[in-house]
C-alpha cells in the first residue's frame, strides 16, 4: 500500500535527515537555568529575523499565544480577535481558563479585520464593561483559507491601538508563509506587534516548537507565565537545532507549498459543486466548499482516504488541504486525480 498523501495539515512534516543530523550533533544545557547554548542560539536568531530584543522558546504555537496574551492582559479584561482566528476556535479556551480574558470577536472577510471594525468593538470608559487591552490578529488566517494580512491595514490598526493605548498581538504560526507570498520582510510584519508567535512545526518542517518574540521586558514576563503554565524544559537545545535548521533550509522553499496550493485550488473549479475561488488561495492553505456536491465534508474526506489522499473537514460542507515539504508536485497531481474519482 503507497503512504498516503498527508493534506491534513503541515505539523505532519516528519524531519529530514540533515534536521535530524543536527538535532543528534546538538549542544545542550539545563534550559530553565538558561544555559542551553542551542536554545539560546535559537532565540537570538528569532529576535534577529523579527526585529525584536527578545525572544523565548514555547513548545506549541498554543503556549506561545497564550503566554504571550497573559503577559500583557489582567484577569476580567477583554481581547479583540477575529470570530475564526484559532487563539479564539482551537485553543480550548485557553484565555478564559489561563487568563480570564473574554474575547470580543468579530467576523472578519477570511479572517481579516479592518481598522473600523476593531475600532467598533473596542469598549468604552465604563464600569459596566471589560475594559478592552489587547488585539490579536493571525496572520497568515487558517480558518481564512491561509490568507494574507494587508500590511496597510496592519498599519492601521495599529495607529488606533497607539491613540487608545492597546496591545498588538500577532498569531504569526505561518508568518514566513506570508512573508515569501509578499516579499514584505518578516520584520517589516513584526514590527507593529509588541508581540509576535511564529511556529516551527508547520511548513517550517520541525517536530515541534515554537518561539514568542517582543521588548526584552515583555519576553521576561513570557518566561515566567511558560514556567507557570509547566512549558519550562531542560536539555532542549535537541529541539531548538531543527529550529536553526529550519531557519536557515525552510523559508524560502515555502514558495513551493504555494505552487502546489495553488495548482490544487486552480483545479477544483471543474468539479461540479465545488465552491472555492482559486485567487483566493494566497498561501498553503486550500479551502473549498463541497455542499453544491450533495456530499458533506466528512464523507468527502472519507473517500478521498480510500484513494490514498488526507485532508480534514473543517465545518459540515468545507474541506481543507494544506501543502507542505512533504508533498511534492506530483502528489498534488495524484490528490487531483483522486478528487476527480471521488465526485465522478
Ligand atoms: N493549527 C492546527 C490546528 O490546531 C487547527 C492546524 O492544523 O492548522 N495558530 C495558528 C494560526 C494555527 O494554525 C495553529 C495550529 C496554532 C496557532 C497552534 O499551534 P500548535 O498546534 O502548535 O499548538
Amino acid at each position: 500500500m503507497q503512504k498516503p498523501i498527508d493534506l491534513r495539515s503541515d505539523t505532519v512534516t516528519k524531519p529530514n535527515p540533515e534536521m535530524r543530523r543536527a538535532m543528534a550533533e546538538a549542544e545542550v544545557g539545563d534550559d530553565v537555568f538558561g544555559e542551553d547554548p542551542t536554545v539560546n542560539a535559537l532565540q537570538e536568531k528569532a529576535a534577529e529575523i523579527l526585529g525584536k530584543e527578545a525572544a523565548i522558546f514555547v513548545c506549541s504555537g498554543t503556549m506561545a499565544n497564550q503566554v504571550a496574551i497573559k503577559a500583557q492582559t489582567y484577569s476580567g479584561d477583554e481581547i479583540i480577535a477575529d470570530k475564526n482566528s484559532h487563539t479564539f476556535n482551537y485553543e480550548s479556551g485557553a484565555s478564559a481558563a489561563l487568563s480570564g480574558l473574554t474575547i470580543h470577536t468579530i467576523k472578519g472577510t477570511r479572517g481579516i479585520l479592518t481598522v473600523d471594525q476593531i475600532r467598533e468593538a473596542i469598549r468604552p470608559d465604563d464600569h459596566h464593561f471589560a475594559p478592552t487591552r489587547l488585539i490579536s490578529l493571525e496572520n497568515t488566517h487558517n480558518r481564512g483559507g491561509g490568507s494574507v494580512y494587508p500590511l496597510e491595514e496592519i498599519i492601521r490598526i495599529h495607529e488606533l491601538a497607539e491613540e487608545v493605548g492597546l496591545q498588538m498581538h500577532l498569531d504569526g504560526a505561518r508568518l514566513f508563509n506570508a512573508s515569501v507570498a509578499t516579499g514584505i520582510d518578516p520584520k517589516e510584519y513584526a514590527r507593529y506587534f509588541d508581540s509576535v508567535s511564529f511556529c516551527l512545526s508547520k511548513g517550517l518542517g520541525c517536530p515541534v516548537g515554537s518561539l514568542v518574540v517582543g521588548s526584552a521586558e515583555l519576553i521576561d514576563k513570557v518566561h515566567r507565565y511558560r514556567k507557570m503554565f509547566g512549558g519550562g524544559m531542560r536539555q532542549v537545545g535537541i529541539l531548538a537545532a531543527a529550529g536553526i535548521y529550519a531557519i536557515d533550509n525552510n523559508i524560502s522553499r515555502l514558495k513551493e507549498d504555494h505552487d502546489n496550493a495553488k495548482e490544487l485550488g486552480g483545479a477544483l473549479p471543474a468539479i461540479k459543486g465545488v465552491a472555492i475561488n482559486p485567487e483566493e488561495v494566497e498561501t498553503n492553505i486550500v479551502i473549498f466548499d463541497v455542499a453544491g456536491t450533495g456530499m458533506n465534508a466528512s464523507s468527502v474526506t472519507d473517500r478521498l482516504r480510500e484513494h490514498g489522499v488526507l485532508m480534514l473537514p473543517v465545518s459540515p460542507t468545507r474541506v481543507r488541504a494544506v501543502t507542505h515539504l512533504d508533498v511534492t508536485a506530483e502528489d498534488i497531481g495524484i490528490a487531483i486525480r483522486a478528487i476527480h474519482q471521488v465526485f465522478s
